[in-house]
């Protein structure tokens, strides 16, 4: 495979200090990325995506106090197309398609959010890229209650499960997704889908499937697995203190992040894809682009040292300091497993 790079690398919104970061593919193809898919700002504003130059653009209210803005970009070795539908922003090359959405601040999700899940899976199979791989939506208020006493993560679930279930492609299977909160104005979500049917879907047989979950963590289950391989890169959902379907350790950061850890080495490594037909296995060390969110700010420097030890040195880790969809849960932590020796490799900024 020599034209089927595919990279992402995370840079700071300031631009002159890029934090490189990029997986799978020959170097040449990596070297050659020359446009960017797209744009995801996590910083201090929120709004509806826009197309920016020809990029599409999301912003995402994310910062806390520090002043940490840093923007996520996705490039394309190839010739990007760009286009809005509705209130939808969308980009493609030749092998990926990248989707952004955003719902307005309102009392109830659910149908808002079945009906711009329903046109994007339109959008998706109208251009030709009808496999979603990743998605990740960000829900503000995500702990509180709706206009009717329904929790605002579950009044989102629903109209997300209706979608899947109604609008998706039935044999596509549900993709990696982060289901996660947000100080923006609305819930903003993007995503990436291709054309290929060789992506394939992981659970953790730790883990009941989310999409399995019981009737009392809400009305329809979250739509989404646990992890998500294309290719030679395995895309790992957000991952939590959660076993089986309970949330274990509730109060406590150090043990909550031991399981969330344990949950995803298993989830990554050998044992677990092989019961997935996959060949091979990633280690913690092989994750990358790792987002940690955690829900209390005197947490921060504890998530920060316990990240440092587990993670290889050269990993890009983001800090999010943000609510978590349970609201048992302290800190939620999602990555991209890439063999680490197969790519070029980011020089470690100083
Ligand atoms: C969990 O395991 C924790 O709703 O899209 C993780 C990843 C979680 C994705 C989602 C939610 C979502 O249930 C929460």
């Amino acid at each position: 495979m020599t034209s089927a790079c595919f990279n992402v690398v995370a840079e700071r919104a300031s631009a002159d200090d890029l934090i490189a970061s990029r997986f799978t593919g020959p170097d040449e193809a990596c070297s050659n990325r020359n446009a960017a898919l797209a744009r995801i700002v996590f910083g201090a504003t929120s709004g509806r995506p826009r197309i920016e130059g020809g990029v599409p653009v999301l912003r995402l209210k994310m910062g806390d106090e520090a002043r940490e803005d840093f923007a996520e970009v996705w490039w394309s070795v190839g010739t990007v197309t760009s286009g809005s539908a509705g209130d939808l922003v969308f980009s493609h090359d030749d092998e990926f398609l990248f989707c952004a959405g955003f719902i307005p601040l309102s009392e109830r999700y659910t149908e808002a959010a079945r009906k711009v899940y329903a046109d994007a899976f339109a959008l998706i199979a109208e251009q030709g890229f009808p496999k979603i791989f990743r998605m990740w939506n960000f829900i503000p208020r995500i702990n509180g209650e709706n206009g009717e006493g329904l929790e605002v993560y579950r009044d989102f679930c629903r109209g997300r499960a209706l979608a899947f279930e109604q609008d998706y492609a039935a044999d596509a299977g549900m993709p990696a997704a982060t289901g996660i909160g947000t100080w923006g104005e609305g819930v903003g979500f993007y995503f990436l889908a291709c054309r290929e049917s060789t992506v394939r879907h992981i659970e953790n047989s730790r883990q009941t499937p989310a999409y399995k979950y019981p009737r009392r963590y809400g009305p329809r289950p979250p739509s989404f697995a646990r992890a998500t391989l294309m290719r030679d890169t395995l895309f790992v959902s957000g991952t939590a203190s959660i076993l089986g379907h309970a949330t274990m350790h509730a109060g406590d950061l150090a043990r909550q992040w031991d399981v969330t850890i344990g949950n995803i080495a298993h989830l990554i490594g050998a044992e677990n894809l092989a019961a997935h037909g996959a060949t091979g296995g990633y280690t913690l060390h092989d994750l990358d682009q790792i987002k940690v969110y955690y829900r209390h700010a005197a947490d921060r420097l504890a998530v920060e040292s316990l990240a440092r030890a587990v993670f290889h040195p050269h990993a890009c880790i983001r800090y999010l300091k943000v609510d978590i969809c349970r609201a048992d849960l302290l800190v939620e932590i999602e990555g991209v497993a890439s063999r680490r020796d197969a790519g070029l490799r980011p020089t470690p900024t100083a």
